[in-house]
């Protein structure tokens, strides 16, 4: 999974895709084509900044940012569109431009979310978040992180289906670094397997993220070969899904452990 963030204030496309306050449309679809033909079957196209510490984004704002380039992927690419969004209303007007996956890092709790995401029909991915993105980096703080988030997804999940989602439809995801320190991401991490054993496709991102940086010491832009490291250490342990903003060497690292497991024959 690709991601493309279309927000201004993004830490790893703002400065490319943007001019000024502007999307430029063209550049975002030069990134799209070329995640497609690294090897992405998916591309996460989000419009709300969710890193530690970021404002809130309006909802027509949102869907300003997203929808044209939803349309534009769905008009000229052959791959499948996910939107990164907790907005009811862009959840619906999404699948109407051609998505193909939700992503919700607030796993369908903001009011009509659930509804929206329902009458969809498409599948749909709930991430783990503790705390708002504003403030959940202060004091992060769990028992037994990898149980917690285990439970919360779990009850996600029956919530879903109560509500007339079916649970085919679903995939999971722990959120790294969405309320977490170093050390919960490290345990979320060695114990993936636990989170697997839910029986529902696991989604992972640790793609430059920022216990990269307190591990390592290492800016945004030096965050690519431990990314790889996460990347390939999370498909090991079960991960269905990565996600990441630099496709094709994540697809060639990737690549090496499914051929080794003899997953495909490359
Ligand atoms: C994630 C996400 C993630 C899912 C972001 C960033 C922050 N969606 N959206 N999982 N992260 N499902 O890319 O650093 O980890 S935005």
């Amino acid at each position: 999974m690709g991601v493309i963030n279309v927000t201004p204030d993004s830490f790893s496309d703002g400065a490319t895709l943007y001019r000024g306050s502007s999307l430029d449309i063209d550049r975002a679809m030069t990134r799209a084509r070329e995640m497609v033909a690294s090897g992405a079957a998916i591309l996460d196209i989000g419009g709300e900044s969710t890193r530690p510490g970021a404002s809130p984004v309006s909802v027509n704002e949102e869907m300003d940012r997203v929808l044209p380039l939803v349309a534009r992927i769905a008009a000229e690419l052959e791959t499948v569109i996910s939107v990164d969004t907790s907005t009811p209303a862009l959840m619906r007007e999404a699948a109407a431009a051609g998505a193909g996956l939700l992503n919700d890092v607030r796993a369908l709790t903001r009011e009509g979310a659930v509804e929206a995401a329902a009458a969809t029909d498409l599948p749909i991915c709930l991430m783990h978040m503790q705390g708002e993105p504003g403030s959940m980096q202060v004091a992060p703080h769990y028992d037994d992180v990898v149980e917690v988030v285990c439970e919360y997804l779990r009850s996600r999940v029956a919530s879903c289906e109560r509500r007339g989602i079916a649970r085919s439809r679903l995939l999971l995801d722990p959120g790294f670094g969405f309320g977490k320190s170093v050390t919960h991401n490290l345990q979320l991490l060695r114990e993936l397997p636990r989170l697997a054993a839910v029986g529902l496709p696991l989604v992972v991102g640790l793609s430059r993220k920022s216990l990269i940086g307190k591990l390592l010491g290492r800016e945004v832009g030096q965050r690519l070969p431990a990314s790889l490291a996460l990347a390939v250490l999370a498909a090991q342990r079960g991960a269905a899904v990565i996600r990441t903003h630099d496709v094709a060497a994540t697809a060639d690292a990737v690549s090496m452990l499914m051929a080794l497991e003899e997953c495909v024959d490359l």
